[in-house]
């Protein structure tokens, strides 16, 4: 039977699909399709418009001579988009067999056809309304199209798959649930009154108002169990009522239960951020560590959750496969690494393995990354913000800021080869500082990889350590300390009399 239907419909859609393969390509994948994704939407509300104004028209008065051609125009429009659905959309969906992505558009067709869903969309499109023409205009003829619940699961899944916050629509969807139940109960209220007769107990609708109004605010008040209702007094309507208490009891309370699992998972990033906060000050109090070292852990946790919105991103990234880290690591961090003048030369892969290597580590203002004479065993790229490589008496003089994108620490990693590993000078964090930090263990793992790449960087190491080197660090510093009181060159013993002159000069003055 559906496929007598389909080959009907195959006629019929011929130029209608034709025109789709221009615009909408042979096939389509469901996950990542944005046009898909709308289409859906469309669906969807084609769905609900069945559901909650079928139910309604069933029971309430709303049919009359001059609603019902808007009602006819509204149920072919819906039936319209759930052909379409069904003869364009659903049979060019890709699929995976055994692995495979089949994207071959017969195949497509025939595995849609071929599936209990293709059965239930036909069935759920079946025209009963045509009954219509023989008896009384009803929507009773509609309630077929109530089983194509699918299509709205799947616009319902897809829509959470690509939303960056995709906890609103949940909120929305379980909200839409809690709605619907209300409704339904609002027409079975309805349905019993009419029943029982309109206004002859105290319990049952009385006709006055808006009939769906007064149902729905009954429905809220019986199912949300607020109490303050007319006591039933005949038997239909004390079952009616002791229903309603039970499902608000069970169902009720399980949507909302659900709506606290929404709201509760849509936060769960936060209350995991306040808890480790909370367990560390705790620890900390315990220890009794001294309120400004506190207060400085505290800043570093608010700084670290508000610029990476995570305390620790390989805990997240861990759980990834290796091919998925890799795509987002290159994709964040590789165009700064290819601005590296230290690693220009170097072989790609290898950037890309040291990619994988790096921890993002946050350093508030003030903070020491490097100590001068410590040995080194990382070094670092910065993400975000400036360090100062400082020296001279209190660390006060500034011999270079580095700014986002540059290298620092690699000196005593590289010069291990002349037996020196001791850092030549110290840098500080001026301001929040985001930095990478690549370890000297992984550094040498890597290159044991890329020999050529290694020998890059021992020629750059060497001329880097001739640059900026112990010797050149000393020479620097020394000529920065000179440069504070004496101008470009150190002072001469005749520039020293002459200011020891100047200074007894000010002093008989
Ligand atoms: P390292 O490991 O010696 O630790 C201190 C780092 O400061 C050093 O590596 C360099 O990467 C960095 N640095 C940046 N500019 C200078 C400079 O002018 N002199 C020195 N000694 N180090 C510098």
């Amino acid at each position: 039977f559906p496929d007598i239907i389909c080959s009907c419909f195959d006629v019929l859609f011929r130029p209608i699909e034709d025109k789709m393969d221009t615009i909408l390509g042979s096939t389509i994948d469901p996950f990542t399709d944005r046009h898909y994704i709308t289409w859906l939407t469309v669906v969807a509300v084609a769905y609900n418009y069945n559901i909650w104004f079928c139910s309604a028209r069933l029971v309430f008065p709303f049919h009359s001579r001059t609603t019902n051609p808007y009602w006819i125009f509204f149920d072919i429009l819906s039936d319209i988009v759930n052909v379409t659905d069904i003869m364009v959309w659903q049979p060019r969906l890709q699929f995976v067999k055994a692995g495979d992505i089949i994207k071959d558009r017969a195949v497509t067709k025939v595995h849609y056809r071929k599936s209990q869903r293709f059965k239930t969309d036909i069935i759920s499109i079946l025209p009963f309304d045509l009954l219509c023409l023989h008896f009384q205009f009803s929507s009773m003829y509609r309630l077929n199209r109530f089983i194509r619940i699918e299509s709205f699961f799947e616009f319902s899944n897809r829509l959470e798959s690509i939303m960056a916050k995709a906890y609103i629509w949940r909120v929305v969807r379980t909200t839409g649930y809690l709605l619907f139940m209300l409704h339904l109960n609002a027409c079975a209220f309805y349905v019993v009154s009419v029943h029982q007769g309109l206004a002859t107990t105290t319990w049952v609708y009385d006709g006055k108002g808006t009939a769906y109004l007064r149902c729905y605010y009954f429905a809220v008040r019986s199912l949300i169990n607020i109490g303050g209702l007319p006591e039933p007094i005949t038997t239909s309507e004390i079952t009616f009522q002791m229903t309603n208490f039970f499902i608000g009891v069970f169902v009720f309370s399980s949507l909302i239960g659900q709506m606290r699992d929404v709201i509760g998972a849509a936060t769960a990033g936060q209350t995991y951020f306040r808890a480790s906060m909370d367990g560390c000050v705790a620890y900390m109090n315990t220890y009794t560590i001294p309120k400004l070292v506190q207060n400085r852990v505290r800043t570093w946790y608010n700084y670290t959750w508000a610029a990476q919105g995570v305390l620790d991103e390989l805990e997240l990234l861990d759980k990834m496969p290796l091919v998925m880290r890799t795509a987002i690591a290159v994709d964040i961090n590789l165009a700064t690494f290819q601005k590296i003048a230290l690693f220009q030369g170097c072989d790609q892969q290898m950037l890309v393995d040291m990619l994988l290597r790096l921890k993002s580590i946050v350093y508030l203002p003030g903070d020491f990354v490097v100590k001068k004479g410590d040995i080194g065993k990382e070094m670092y790229i910065i993400k975000s913000g400036t360090v100062q490589v400082v020296g001279g008496p209190d660390n006060s003089v500034v011999f270079v800021t580095l700014k986002a994108g540059s290298v620092f620490g690699e000196i005593s990693l590289l010069q291990s080869a002349d037996g020196g590993n001791r850092r030549t000078a110290n840098v500080k964090a001026h301001g929040f500082a985001n930095l990478f930090v690549l370890e000297k263990k992984d550094l040498f793992d890597i290159l044991v990889h890329y020999p050529e790449s290694q020998k890059v960087l021992a020629r750059k190491g060497r001329k880097l350590i001739k640059a900026k080197g112990p010797a050149a660090a000393k020479a620097s510093e020394e000529r920065q300390k000179g440069l504070t009181l004496f101008g470009q060159k150190p002072p001469t013993p005749k520039m020293l009399r002459a200011f020891g002159g100047l200074i007894e000069m000010l002093k008989v003055l």
